[in-house]
C-alpha cells in the first residue's frame, strides 16, 4: 500500500493539473456560454490495456518441462518450469499482472541449451492506439538483466519499427555505438536514440533488477530536475519538431539479445542458469487525443478518446461531419496556461460566414468586391468557398462537398482529347474520331496510331483490290504490279517504265510472294 501511494505521488506532476478540462460554462457580458480549452486525458497504467506477443514460438519455458538454476546458486538446479502446471508455469501474462507484495510472478524463457547459437526473444506490446509516454518505461528482470537488448517502437500499429534505445554491458562491442547517458543529453538532442551501459552490468540479480527507458530524465532537460517547470516542457513539445512524436508509440518491442551472464564468461557446462525472466513491464502514458479529449475509455477491446470540440476518430484526428468549415487541427498547449482548442467549426459559423468546406484554413476580404473569400483551397478545389473543382478535375458525386476526395482528376488522354478538362460526369472532350470517357478509344471506322485516323481500308466498304491485303486498317499491301491507296491502279497503266519489271515478276509465284513480304516488312519498319 505504501508502495502504491509512493507511486501515485511520483506521478502527480504529470498526471494532474493543466489541460484537464475541455470546456466550461462561463458567464460573459453577452450572457452564459461555453468556453473551450485544449485538454488531454490523465496518465494511466498502460499495461492494463496491452496485448502481448512473445517470439519465436517455443521460447517460453515449460513445454517440455525444464530445469533451471540461478547465478547465485549455480549448482542447485532443482527449479522447474512446467507449462502444464499452473504453479510452475511462466506464461507472458505474468509480465502484466498485479503482484502481491514480495511475490514476483514472471514470464520465463527456455534456457540457453543451444549455446553458442544466440538466445533471442522478442516481446511485443501493442495498444492499437497512439499513446504519449508520461513516465519511464520500467522493465523488471528476475535473475539478472540481459547483457544486450534493444527497445524498438512503432507509431503505426506495427507496420514500421524504429530503434528507441540500445542497452549493453559493452555498447561498442554489442552495437558499435559509444555508451551515453540520457542525463548528458541537451535540449537539441533530447530525442536522440542512444546506447546505454547503465542497465546491463552485473550487480547481483537481487540488487539491480530494472531496465528503464528514461522519459523523466528527458523531460527534465526542459522542465528541470523535479519537473516543476512543466510550462517550459509544454512549450517545447509544441515548438520542437519531432519531440512530441518521440514520446508517442502504438507498439513497443523488447528484443532480448543476450541473457545475464553473472558477471563472468559463459560457462558451457552449466547452461541451465542462462535465460530471461521478466516479472513486470510498467508503461505510464496517456491516450493521444490531439488535445481534443480529457477522457479515454476502453471499449470493444481498444482504447478510444472521448472526443470534444466537435472532433471524431480514435485520436480525435478529424472533424465531425458537418463541422468541416475549416481544416482539422490538433489543439495546442500554447498560449499558456490554457492552450488553444482549435475546435472544428460548424458549417457557416466560422470567419463571418465564409464557408470553405474544410479545404482552407484562411479567408481574406477583397476590398473592391466587398466579399470574403477562401484562400489557397486544398484538395483540388477552387472558388470563393472552395466549392468548385479546379480545372482538370470533376466533382465526385458520391462525396460530400467537405470530403477530401470531392474532386477527381479528369485524366483525359492527351492525344485523343481537345484539352484536359472534363464535364461533371468525368467525360473529356474528344478530337475527331476519338471516343470513350477519357478519349482513349476510336470510333468505328477509325484506327489508333498516336490519335484516331479514319480507316484507309477494311473488310467491308474499303476493300483492297487486285489481291491486296489490308494492313491494320492503315494501308493496303499491294501485289507487284499494282499501286494506289486500294491497289486499284495497275503500274503498267500509270507508268510505262514499270511494265518491264512487272513483266518479269509475272515469271513465278515465288517472286510475287517475296515482293509482298518486302512490302510487309517495310510497313512494319514504318511503325
Ligand atoms: C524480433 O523482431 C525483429 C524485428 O524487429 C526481427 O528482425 C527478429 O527476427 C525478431 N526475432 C525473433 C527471435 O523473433
Ligand atoms: C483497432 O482499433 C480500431 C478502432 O477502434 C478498431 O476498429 C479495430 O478493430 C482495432 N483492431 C484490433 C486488431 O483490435
Ligand atoms: C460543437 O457543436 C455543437 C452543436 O452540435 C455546439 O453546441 C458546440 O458549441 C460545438 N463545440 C465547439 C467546441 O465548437
Ligand atoms: C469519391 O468519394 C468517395 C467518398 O469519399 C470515395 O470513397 C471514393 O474513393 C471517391 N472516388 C474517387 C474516384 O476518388
Ligand atoms: C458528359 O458528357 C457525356 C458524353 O458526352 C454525356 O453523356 C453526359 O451526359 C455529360 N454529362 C453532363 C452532366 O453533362
Ligand atoms: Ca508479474
Amino acid at each position: 500500500m505504501l508502495y502504491l501511494a509512493a507511486f501515485f505521488l511520483h506521478c502527480l506532476p504529470l498526471a494532474m493539473g493543466q489541460y484537464d478540462i475541455c470546456k466550461s460554462w462561463v458567464t460573459t457580458d453577452d450572457g452564459p456560454s461555453w468556453e473551450f480549452y485544449a485538454c488531454q486525458p490523465k496518465a494511466m497504467r498502460m499495461k492494463d490495456y496491452v496485448t502481448v506477443r512473445v517470439d519465436p514460438a517455443g521460447i517460453t519455458c515449460g513445454d517440455p518441462p525444464e530445469r533451471f538454476c540461478t547465478h547465485e546458486n549455480p549448482y542447485l538446479c532443482s527449479d522447474e518450469c512446467d507449462a502444464s502446471n499452473p504453479d510452475l508455469a511462466h506464461p507472458p501474462r505474468l509480465m502484466f499482472d498485479s503482484e502481491a507484495e514480495g511475490l514476483a510472478t514472471y514470464w520465463q524463457s527456455v534456457t540457453w541449451r543451444r549455446y553458442p547459437e544466440p538466445l533471442l526473444a522478442n516481446i511485443t506490446l501493442s495498444w492499437n492506439k497512439s499513446i504519449e509516454l508520461t513516465d519511464d518505461i520500467v522493465i523488471t528482470f528476475e535473475y539478472g538483466r540481459p547483457t544486450a537488448m534493444m527497445l524498438e517502437k512503432s507509431l503505426d500499429n506495427g507496420r514500421t519499427w524504429h530503434p528507441y534505445q540500445y542497452y549493453a554491458d559493452d555498447c561498442m562491442e554489442a552495437f558499435g555505438m559509444p555508451a551515453r547517458r540520457v542525463r548528458e543529453l541537451s535540449a537539441t538532442s533530447a530525442n536522440r536514440v542512444l546506447c546505454t551501459e547503465e542497465f546491463s552490468r552485473w550487480a547481483g540479480s537481487k540488487k539491480e533488477k530494472t531496465v528503464r527507458f528514461q522519459v523523466r530524465d528527458r523531460f527534465a532537460i526542459f522542465a528541470g530536475p523535479d519537473l516543476k517547470n512543466m510550462d517550459n516542457l509544454y512549450t517545447r513539445l509544441e515548438s520542437a519538431k519531432g519531440l512530441k512524436d518521440f514520446f508517442t508509440v502504438t507498439d513497443l518491442r523488447m528484443r532480448l539479445l543476450r541473457p545475464a551472464l553473472g558477471g563472468t564468461y559463459v560457462q558451457r557446462e552449466n547452461l541451465y542458469k542462462y535465460f530471461y525472466a521478466v516479472s513486470n513491464i510498467e508503461v505510464t502514458g496517456r491516450c493521444k487525443c490531439n488535445l481534443h479529449a480529457n477522457l479515454c475509455t476502453f471499449r470493444e477491446g481498444s482504447l478510444q478518446c472521448e472526443c470534444e470540440h466537435n472532433t471524431t476518430g480514435q485520436d480525435c484526428g478529424k472533424c465531425k461531419k458537418n463541422f468541416r468549415s475549416r481544416s482539422w487541427r490538433a489543439g495546442s498547449y500554447l498560449p499558456l496556461p490554457n492552450g488553444s482548442p482549435n475546435a472544428c467549426a460548424a458549417a457557416g459559423s466560422a470567419f463571418g460566414n465564409c464557408e470553405c468546406y474544410g479545404h482552407s484554413n484562411r479567408c481574406s476580404y477583397i476590398d473592391f468586391l466587398n466579399v470574403v473569400t477562401c484562400v489557397s483551397c486544398k484538395h483540388n478545389t477552387r472558388g470563393q468557398h472552395c466549392q468548385h473543382c479546379r480545372l482538370g478535375f470533376y466533382r465526385n458525386s458520391s462525396a460530400e462537398l467537405d470530403d477530401e476526395n470531392v474532386c477527381i482528376e479528369c485524366n483525359c488522354n492527351q492525344i485523343g482529347s481537345m484539352h484536359d478538362r472534363c464535364n461533371e460526369t468525368g467525360y473529356c472532350e474528344c478530337k475527331e474520331g476519338a471516343t470513350g470517357p477519357k478519349c482513349d478509344d476510336c470510333l468505328p471506322n477509325y484506327y489508333w496510331r498516336q490519335g484516331c485516323f479514319p480507316n484507309v481500308c477494311d473488310d467491308e466498304l474499303l476493300l483492297c483490290q487486285n489481291g491486296g491485303t489490308c494492313y491494320q486498317n492503315q494501308r493496303c499491301i499491294c501485289p507487284v504490279g499494282f499501286k494506289g491507296v486500294l491497289c486499284q491502279q495497275s503500274r503498267c497503266e500509270a507508268d510505262k517504265k514499270d511494265c518491264d519489271g512487272a513483266h518479269g515478276a509475272r515469271g513465278g509465284p515465288g517472286t510475287v510472294l517475296l515482293a509482298v513480304l518486302t512490302l510487309q516488312l517495310r510497313a512494319w519498319a514504318d511503325l
